[in-house]
């Protein structure tokens, strides 16, 4: 009897064990990333395009799905959608370090393999073995704390290294543009000649973006120059300096180059745009989501670089090129 047990009990993990080679082999067949944003903006479309292009290089169904708005009440119910469609993969911008890990663990739970883009849950160190944020496996996206002292050198050498500045930021909790502000701040010190002011949140609306520049104009009328986080920040940034009669006294440096940021850069309105590369985003982000179904190791982080955008080159053909498109 106990023999019979055993020999059945053998036969079962057979099964099983051929069935989850079959699946991994169908996985591997057939793979499918999925790609969850954390806003519908031309920074995104850009990421999407690098990774269509990996896509079609390593055979792999990529679904693609955007939140309207940058929130957990937008990102969370598709990222549920996203873990019933069970794909391989999730690529995925969390919109918040801490709200998104729990619903970033029932993928992970749910056998779903986890890499971050752009941004990042908790430190955003993965694969340490310490801490409950640590399951993906890999995060890939700009430097944006050196991202952020580089537009501090900029804007302190475009006001001349003296005046007083502000960070116009997008809202806290945010990996990328809490670590930009972080690396703007933390550079200015050395520019003890340039105040900074206290820093305002848009929560991703360009016209509150506006509206805090007028706001700061009018308590500080001598306001020498502004650093904007991301594309609505820069948006609003702009309209409020060209609306305050602004143009050219207020130096502008900001993070992201939306389309039209050429037409804004040659009219003075923006002095220095630090462009991402998103499309190199996406693109990584889909090599190692093939690699990692392959069963390959993959790196835990990928930085990608910038391009720094001025009213002197931004007409040079692979400059031009940094800019999103929608
Ligand atoms: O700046 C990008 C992105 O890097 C950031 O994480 C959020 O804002 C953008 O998407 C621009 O809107």
């Amino acid at each position: 009897m106990k023999k019979c047990v055993a020999r059945s009990l053998a036969v079962i993990s057979a099964v099983m064990a051929c069935a989850f080679a079959q699946q991994a082999l169908a996985d591997a067949a057939h793979p499918v990333v999925a790609l969850l944003p954390g806003v519908t903006d031309p920074f995104y479309f850009t990421m999407h395009r690098g990774a269509e292009k990996a896509a079609k290089e390593e055979n792999v169904e990529l679904l693609f799905q955007v939140p309207k708005a940058w929130n957990t009440t937008e990102q969370v119910p598709i990222l549920k959608a996203i873990i019933a469609k069970h794909p391989d993969v999730l690529l995925v911008s969390p919109v918040d370090k801490q709200q998104l890990i729990g619903p970033l663990k029932e993928a992970y739970d749910a056998g779903i393999k986890v890499i971050t883009v752009d941004t990042y849950i908790g430190d955003g160190k993965y694969q340490t073995g310490k801490g409950d944020a640590d399951f993906p496996l890999s995060y890939i996206a700009s430097d944006n704390l050196e991202g952020g002292r580089v537009a501090a050198r900029a804007l302190a050498k475009a006001v001349g290294d003296k005046g007083t500045v502000y960070v116009e930021n997008t809202k806290p909790g945010i990996s990328s543009t809490d670590a930009r502000a972080d690396g703007f701040i933390d550079e200015m010190k050395k520019h003890p000649n340039v105040k900074v002011l206290e820093t305002q949140y848009n929560e991703d609306d360009a016209n509150k973006a506006a509206a805090h520049v007028a706001a700061v104009l009018a308590r500080n009328p001598d306001l020498a120059g502004i650093f904007a986080v991301n594309t609505f920040s820069g948006t609003g940034v702009a309209q409020g300096v060209k609306s305050a009669g602004k143009t050219g006294a207020v130096k502008v440096v900001v993070f992201d180059a939306v389309p039209g940021i050429d037409r804004d850069l040659k009219a003075g309105v923006v002095d220095i745009a630090i462009a991402q590369r998103p499309d190199d985003i996406g693109y990584y982000g889909v090599k190692f989501a093939a690699d990692a179904i392959r069963g390959k190791k993959i790196p835990t982080y990928k930085g990608t670089d910038f391009v720094i955008l001025d009213k002197n080159n931004v007409d040079q053909p692979d400059i031009h090129a940094h800019i999103y498109s929608n």
